[in-house]
């Protein structure tokens, strides 16, 4: 099942009951999602139950109660089901396998959940994803203050999941750690393949089928997001899926895709040109972004602001579109109006973990940006984008760049978990001349 030791889950457990302070939590897991027909969309378990359970089947409810018992309710065996849809832990065998105290049928969760609850006086849990369960949560609220007249006390205040569970996931354990770099590695494989293989003339679909077959056979469970292959103009488009548009000669390709591994993500952003070539042009912005980048670099260590690198960033590209002539006017009035705005138009990174945008707050309760810590993991991806009605002289129209790399805040740093993906266009060019024959 989970390379991550039950000790690990168990001490992720404990930290839990340590926040909840007597409270209770129910933490539900992903359902599946049925597409058409007999067909469902691939499950993905929700990365807070998983956090906390390292338990991938759907259909199962985590509940820690004040006196720090871990209930699982869960699918039981079922020979007649498990012949379509494969194998069940199973009631037995989850205490020893998942460290939990308790496990008990899943369809015994509304009848079971009031006695659970007597006796917290919180309870965590996400109001307003499923209306059904709600109602049921709701329901045991009221049957537990029916109890309380024997014993105890019943729930009298609720609060979302997100204010404790998002903090403890925000610092990554060396495990957690461990597969980040395998899905960093696993994207490298990706992104040099695409790199080696582009040729105009191919089709941004060929690409991700690239980056993805290598992800796949590189044992990775797929990807951790929509991979976006843009060519020319689309990588102007932040967002771009589509991914169905012919390469042609002169286009820079703009790729943004990474391999999830064991339920953790990478992203990486590349940008290169189809014909191996960057015009000048391409060039002067490429070089402006990698300077963002590297600047940016130097404020990822422990004890500075979150917001720091994204300043950083932003003023490094701000002078550079200065000295170009693509903005106007003196760097502090570009900076104060926010003119760079129409050219880099969003924030340098977000935290990185189980999920690609991961969970965590990014101010402090004092409403202070986040100072980093060792053993947070955030992006940093600057970007330049020049759409066809630009401002600027046309000569850079439809140019869309974004370089991006995966950081973990070291002790005295940060270490570079993408860093083996080639950024620099001497370093892009070396790589491409290594071209697999077509
Ligand atoms: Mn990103």
């Amino acid at each position: 099942m989970s390379e991550i030791s039950l000790e690990e889950f168990r001490s992720r457990r404990a930290r839990a009951f340590a926040a909840l302070d007597g409270g209770a939590a129910i933490v539900p897991s992903a359902t599946v999602l049925l597409r058409n027909g007999d067909s469902d969309y691939p499950f993905r378990q929700n990365s807070d139950f998983l956090y906390l359970t390292g338990f991938t089947e759907p259909d199962a409810v985590l509940v820690l109660l004040g006196d720090h018992r871990s209930v699982l309710f869960m699918r039981p065996k079922d020979r007649a089901s498990e012949v379509w849809t494969g194998h069940r832990l199973g009631l037995d065998d989850a205490p020893a396998t998942l460290g939990v105290d308790i496990a008990l049928d899943i369809a015994t969760f509304e009848e079971k959940l009031p006695e659970l609850l007597v006796g917290c006086e919180h309870l965590s849990y996400d109001f307003g994803n499923d209306e059904a369960r709600d109602r049921s949560i709701f329901a045991a609220i009221r049957a537990a203050r029916g109890l309380t007249r024997r014993k105890g006390v019943a729930p009298h205040t609720l609060h979302g999941l997100n204010t404790w569970i998002a903090e403890l996931r925000r610092i990554k354990s060396p495990a957690e750690i461990e597969r980040m770099r395998t899905a960093a590695a696993i994207t490298r494989r990706g992104h040099i393949a695409a790199m080696q293989a582009v040729t105009p003339g191919m089709h941004e679909y060929d690409l991700q089928a690239i980056l993805e077959y290598e992800y796949r056979r590189a044992g990775a469970q797929g990807i951790a997001y929509e991979s976006i292959v843009a060519t020319g103009a689309n990588a102007t488009v932040l967002h771009y899926v589509e991914n169905r548009h012919r390469i042609a000669d002169g286009d820079l390709v703009l790729i943004d895709s990474g391999a999830e591994y064991h339920g953790y993500a990478a992203d990486v952003t590349r940008t290169f040109p189809a014909n191996g070539r960057f015009t000048s042009e391409q060039r002067a912005l490429y070089e402006i972004v990698l300077q963002a980048m590297n600047d940016a670099f130097a404020h990822v260590r422990p004890g500075v602001a979150r917001t720091a690198y994204h300043d950083r960033a932003v003023a490094t590209i701000t002078q550079g579109l200065l000295d170009l002539g693509i903005l106007h006017g003196s760097f502090d009035e570009a900076i104060e109006t926010q003119a760079y705005q129409e050219y880099y138009m969003h924030g340098t990174g977000h935290w990185l973990g189980l999920d690609v945008h991961d969970a965590g707050r990014y101010r402090d309760h004092d409403d202070t940006p986040t100072r980093l810590e060792p053993g947070m993991a955030l992006t940093v991806e600057p970007g330049i984008y020049v759409r066809h009605d630009a401002p600027c002289d046309p000569r850079f129209h439809g140019i869309g760049i974004r370089i991006e790399d995966d950081l973990l805040v070291t002790g005295d740093g940060h270490e570079n978990l993408t860093a083996s993906i080639p950024t620099s266009i001497d370093d892009i060019s070396a790589i491409m001349r290594e071209k697999v024959s077509a």
